[in-house]
């Protein structure tokens, strides 16, 4: 009996002093970088992306696709995020109409929390193209 009590004591102390593995809840921070009004031809879409632990990748989305557009998993310069986005292939029917998306960035961190940013929107025009 004291010897299992000498082993918890110990095991106890050896966990205080490596301290228990932090697990990490915090979702990232992403926020859009609003693009020009009209989007033609290929563009780039930027994104803002901080976590309290890293950024893993931030994916695009728009709402004329239920996959995403496009992903970057490496920063530029403070915590921007880009994809250049091919709007005549990325925009159905916008040969011949102009069309409004709704535009945002999904953020991952290696613990696999999500942050969503606010919907931006923007007017794809490639008429006569
Ligand atoms: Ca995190």
């Amino acid at each position: 009996m004291k010897i299992v009590l000498t082993l918890s004591a110990i095991v106890v102390a050896l966990f205080l002093i490596t301290g228990c593995p932090e697990e990490d809840t915090e979702a990232p921070k992403v926020s859009m970088v609003k693009p020009d009004t009209t989007l033609t031809d290929t563009v780039t879409l930027k994104a803002y992306a901080t976590d309290n632990k890293g950024v893993s990748k931030v994916e695009f989305y728009s709402d004329v696709d239920t996959v995403a557009i496009g992903e970057d998993t490496e920063a530029e310069s403070d915590s921007l995020y880009s994809i250049n986005w091919d709007t005549k292939a990325g925009v159905p029917a916008s040969l011949d109409s102009v069309v409004t998306v709704k535009l945002w960035a999904k953020a991952y961190d290696e613990a696999g929390n999500v942050g969503v940013s606010d919907t931006v929107e923007a007017t794809v025009d490639n008429t006569g193209k």
